[in-house]
């Protein structure tokens, strides 16, 4: 019997939408799982309005976001990305610091405690085409800053995701990999990464497309490859990516993630503080 840290938390969940110990096992050996719908309707309609607000650049907390990077020049059909918008408005907020992703989050990884690493509030705009893509790429490379890799992304879908707007796509057990050559989020040409990546002997290369329903969630392991190809509808495809990580993660100095400076911490410190909420179990 795996844990499913049941003890830990007042707050009572229905136990339908927690992975059961086959899709945890699942998990560990291909590097993602899809929940089922894990948010409302109403939710989600509110986080069509607020992402209208932040690319008006209306903060309703009245802070700003870290960033908030629209792609330009031949670019600019590319990927809208709004780091940390839970600092600027309280329904990303709501994703972001969610008990129900740090409980599955906690059960995914099989740690006891989840803190929010960062969020990422994403926009791949209707007839993308290749500048719409997200390159093949493992979280884990872009986090050395992180001293695990007990940490893993819950993306919850607002819209209706699947491979005609450009849903993400696993490459089933490449968690078992370790880091390889040719990662790179900013690169739209995934073929070419393709071809030049160097993949463990007698791997098999098999992508399984993340196809979801507005309020459902898929959990990608921090080491599993991942990319993004062109949205093909007139619709946008929107977003947000809940990045997670283990209560046991420490500053590693030096590895120019963002968080370093966030943190503001010295070299070996547990991430802590404000900017690193508690997520599971869940703060009284
Ligand atoms: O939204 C996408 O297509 C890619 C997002 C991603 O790479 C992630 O959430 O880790």
């Amino acid at each position: 019997m795996l844990n499913d840290f049941s003890e830990e938390g007042a707050v009572t969940m229905n136990p339908a939408l927690l992975p059961t110990d086959d899709d945890i096992r699942f998990f560990q050996e291909n590097g993602f799982w899809i929940a089922p719908k894990l948010f409302d309707d109403d939710l989600i309609a509110q986080a069509h309005e607020h992402m209208e607000m932040l690319l008006r650049e209306e903060y309703e907390k009245g802070e700003k976001p870290l960033s908030n990077y629209r792609p330009s020049g031949d670019a600019a059909k590319g990927l809208v990305k709004i780091d940390n918008g839970w600092w600027a408005d309280r329904v990303f907020e709501t994703f972001a610091t969610s008990p129900v992703l740090g409980r599955i989050a906690s059960m995914l990884l099989q740690v006891p405690e989840i803190y929010l690493w960062h969020d990422q509030v994403l926009y791949k705009p209707g007839d993308s085409q290749a500048a719409g893509n997200v390159g093949w790429h493992q979280d884990k490379g872009y986090w050395a800053s992180a001293s695990t890799s007990d940490m893993l992304t819950a993306w919850i879908a607002f819209d209706h995701v699947n491979e005609m707007n450009g849903c993400m796509r696993f490459v089933a057990g490449s968690n078992h990999w370790g880091l390889v050559n040719e990662s790179d989020f900013f690169n739209p040409d995934m073929e070419g990464q393709r071809e030049r990546m160097r993949i463990p002997g007698g791997a098999e290369w098999r992508e399984v497309p993340a196809i979801l329903e507005p309020g459902q969630v898929s959990f990608h392991h921090c080491m599993t490859l991942h990319g993004s190809g062109p949205n093909r509808t007139d619709r946008p495809r929107r977003s947000i990516a809940v990045h997670l990580m283990s209560g046991e993660t420490r500053m590693v100095k030096g590895n120019k993630h963002v968080n370093e400076e966030i943190f503001g911490g010295e070299d070996g410190e547990l991430y802590r503080g404000p900017r690193f909420p508690r997520l599971w179990p869940p703060v009284e």
